[in-house]
């Protein structure tokens, strides 16, 4: 922890450093919990060090984190909001940058802790996930007018299907560790379904749904929820933060949030799409979006959710076939077991479309 406490002498935190601590459950970045003492009170905030082979420019990256906090700080207190609490404020360096690079080179950056809340690895009940949902729904309105042309692209392609199907097939011939023997369903799987990768990226390009300013990582850990309201308070986790398509949005947070199990539950049989979580989320995301939705998007809210879905479990596989670079991994097979929940959900909510599409008929304005 040594480290930590001198990476923290960089922040402009307020009083003494007296505990650091590991925090939550991300695949991507470190993250630490700070407790500091000041005039007899406690403070926390969030230390967090970057990971730089999947952020290549950080300083892109920060840019977009910088202008989008302080975009949606502002509106919060327009609006008599609390924004401390309810989008994340960053704390800048003693040198008021928005973020701190180190003598390694490794990047670091801090928020304020956002007290009194939880990030839900499984949504277990359908009043916080109808929740989540009307906080993304309302986190893309509140975006509407951000000015889309400041944010860079912080990884090309983030959601661009053709073209995660195309390193899929990169990975496959390679079978640099020799793993695709052992992954012959999954690969079949993937191909099966090959007519996928196009459909969202066709209709932006066609100009058939709009390019917005989307999350693009919502999976239900990435919202705050109140511990005692059940609130979904703040949207975190703004890294991949670019224009996009709100069926991004809401097609990850229905492949995160709608299952029965956990992103890397080993036993299938306990693996579901839940319809009912599915209702509550999409209740709750088209109250929150408002009539900002288009007609097109409400008709293809079920496919992002299949192609989100397919998407993830595509990307598991890749990463698996390729030696595990990307996610973080705790065993070797761990990228094929999340890859094969993400297949069993695909399935279950293709069987599901038409029930999914009156769904979301059902509570569109
Ligand atoms: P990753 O990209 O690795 O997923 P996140 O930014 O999502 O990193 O942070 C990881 C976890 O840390 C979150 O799921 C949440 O539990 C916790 N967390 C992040 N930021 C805050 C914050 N400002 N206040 C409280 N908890 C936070
Ligand atoms: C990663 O950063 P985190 O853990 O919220 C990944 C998402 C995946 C998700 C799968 C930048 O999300 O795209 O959907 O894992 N983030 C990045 O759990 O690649
Ligand atoms: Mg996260």
């Amino acid at each position: 922890m040594k480290k930590i406490e001198d990476t923290a002498l960089a922040f402009s935190f307020k009083g003494t450093l007296i505990g650091a601590e590991p925090y939550g459950n991300g695949h991507i970045n470190d993250t630490y919990a700070l407790t500091f003492e000041d005039g007899g009170k406690t403070k926390r905030y969030i230390l967090q060090k970057m990971n730089k082979s999947v952020f290549p420019d950080i300083d892109t990256l920060m840019g977009n984190v910088a202008a989008v906090t302080e975009f949606l700080g502002e509106k919060i207190k327009e609006r008599g909001g609390d924004s401390d609490r309810e989008c994340l404020t960053l704390i800048r360096t003693v040198d008021g940058k928005a973020y701190f690079t180190d003598g390694d080179g490794e990047c670091w950056r801090a928020f304020l802790f956002v007290e009194n809340t939880e990030a839900y690895q499984i949504a277990d009940s359908a009043e916080v996930f109808e929740n989540t949902g009307r906080a993304f729904g309302s986190f893309i309105a509140g975006l509407a007018d951000f000015d889309a042309t400041q944010l860079g692209e912080v990884i090309k392609n983030f959601h661009d299907t053709r073209d995660r199907y195309a390193k899929f097939e990169k990975a496959l011939k390679a079978d640099r560790v020799g793993r695709a023997a052992g992954a012959e369903k999954e690969i079949e799987f993937v191909k099966s379904r090959a007519g996928y990768c196009g459909k969202v990226v066709d209709m932006l390009a066609k100009g058939e749904i709009p390019l917005r300013v989307t999350h693009n990582d919502t999976k239900l850990n990435n919202i705050l929820i109140d511990k005692d309201t059940k609130k979904a308070v703040c949207v975190i986790d703004l890294d991949t933060i670019m224009p996009g398509s709100l069926l991004y949005d809401f097609g990850d947070a229905v492949r995160f949030g709608c299952s029965t199990a956990a992103e890397d539950e080993k036993d299938l049989s306990k693996v579901h799409f839940d319809i009912a979580l599915y209702e509550a989320f999409a209740k709750g995301f088209l109250s929150g979006i408002g009539d900002s939705i288009t007609e097109k998007e409400v008709e293809n809210l079920a496919f992002g959710s299949i192609l989100m879905t397919y998407e993830c479990g595509m990307r598991f596989l890749t990463d698996y076939l390729d030696g595990d670079n990307y996610f973080k991994t705790a065993y070797p097979e761990h990228n094929l077991v999340r890859c094969r929940t993400q297949f069993r959900l695909v399935e279950e909510m293709e069987e599901r479309t038409d029930a999914m599409n009156l769904i979301a008929r059902k509570y569109a304005k």
